[in-house]
C-alpha cells in the first residue's frame, strides 16, 4: 500500500512492458511496521513521518533522474490529467510534428494494459509501458527503471504520460523539466478549483477538446478565470488534439 495516498504503489511492485517484448516485473521488498498499540497522536505522527519519508526518497530519486537527463541533454515533460482528457491523443499528434526533427521517447503509465504504448509506437516513437497495478501515480523510482530500459539518445525529447488522476501525481516529482496539466472541455470549468494542487504544480496548462465547444455548455472564460484564481499567469494552450487545431503554439512553447 502507498502510505501517501493509499493506492498501493510505493514502488514495491510494478511491471515494465516493451511493446512486443517480454515483461520485466520489478519487485522490491518493503518492510511493514510492526503492529503496536498507539494513541491517535502517535498514529498521526507515524502516518506523517512515513509520508514525509516516501516523498523525501522520491525527491532524491527524482534529482538523480534529473541529473541523468541534464547530462544527456534530454528534455522531459510529465503529462498529467484525469483519465481520458486526451494525453495519448496529444502525444500522437506531437510525435507526428516532432519526429522529423527530433528523436522522441515516451514512458506510458497506466494501472493495466499496454494500449497507450502500442499507440505511441504506431505513431513512430519508442515507448515503454509502466503498469502500476493498484497504484494511481508514477514515481521517480519507476521512471528510473523505465529510462534504463528505454535507453534514450542524447539531445532527445522524453514525454511521460502519467496515470490518469488529478490528485496523487501532483505529489511525485519524476525529475521532469516541465509538468503539463491537461484539462478538457468535457470535464467542466471547475477542475482548477477542485484540484488546485495539480494545476499549481504544473508549469503549462492545456485545455483540450475545443472542437467540442459547440456541443457543450462549457464556458472557456470561466475555466480561464478559475485557473487564474489558483495559479495566476500560468501559460494556457487551448487546442484540439483530435483535429490538431492550435497545436503548433504548444509545440513552439515546448521547444522554446
Ligand atoms: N473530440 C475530441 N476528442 C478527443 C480529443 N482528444 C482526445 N479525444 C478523445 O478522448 C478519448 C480519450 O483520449 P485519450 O488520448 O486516450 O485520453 P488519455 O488522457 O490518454 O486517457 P487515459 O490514458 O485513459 O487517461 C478518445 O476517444 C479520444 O479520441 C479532442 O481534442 N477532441
Ligand atoms: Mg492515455
Amino acid at each position: 500500500m502507498c502510505d501517501t495516498c493509499g493506492c498501493g504503489s510505493e514502488h514495491d511492485s510494478f511491471t515494465l512492458h516493451k511493446v512486443n517484448e517480454t515483461t520485466e516485473h520489478v519487485h522490491e521488498h518493503r518492510h511493514d511496521h510492526e503492529n503496536h498499540h498507539h494513541s491517535h497522536t502517535d498514529v498521526d505522527k507515524k502516518v506523517l513521518n512515513v509520508e514525509t519519508d516516501i516523498l523525501f526518497k522520491n525527491n532524491l530519486l527524482a534529482e538523480r533522474n534529473r541529473g541523468f537527463f541534464e547530462a544527456k541533454n534530454i528534455r522531459v515533460f510529465n503529462l498529467v490529467s484525469s483519465p481520458g482528457s486526451g494525453k495519448t491523443t496529444l502525444l500522437e499528434k506531437l510525435i507526428e510534428q516532432l519526429k522529423p526533427s527530433m528523436k522522441v521517447y515516451v514512458i506510458e503509465g497506466d494501472q493495466q494494459t499496454s494500449n497507450d504504448a502500442k499507440r505511441i509506437e504506431t505513431a513512430g516513437a519508442n515507448a515503454i509501458q509502466i503498469n502500476t497495478g493498484n497504484g494511481c501515480h508514477l514515481d521517480a523510482h519507476m521512471i528510473n527503471h523505465a529510462v534504463k530500459a528505454l535507453d534514450p539518445e542524447e539531445n532527445s525529447l522524453l514525454f511521460i504520460e502519467n496515470v490518469g488522476n488529478l490528485i496523487c501525481p501532483a505529489l511525485f516529482d519524476l525529475g521532469e523539466n516541465t509538468r503539463v496539466v491537461i484539462a478538457s472541455t468535457t470535464e467542466g470549468e471547475d477542475k482548477p478549483l477542485k484540484y488546485p494542487g495539480m494545476f499549481q504544480s504544473s508549469q503549462i496548462c492545456v485545455l483540450n477538446k475545443i472542437d467540442l465547444l459547440p456541443y457543450l455548455d462549457f464556458n472557456p472564460e470561466k475555466f480561464i478565470a478559475n485557473l487564474k484564481k489558483v495559479v495566476p499567469g500560468q501559460p494556457l494552450f487551448q487546442l484540439s488534439a483530435k483535429t490538431g487545431k492550435d497545436l503548433e503554439k504548444l509545440t513552439d512553447k515546448l521547444l522554446s
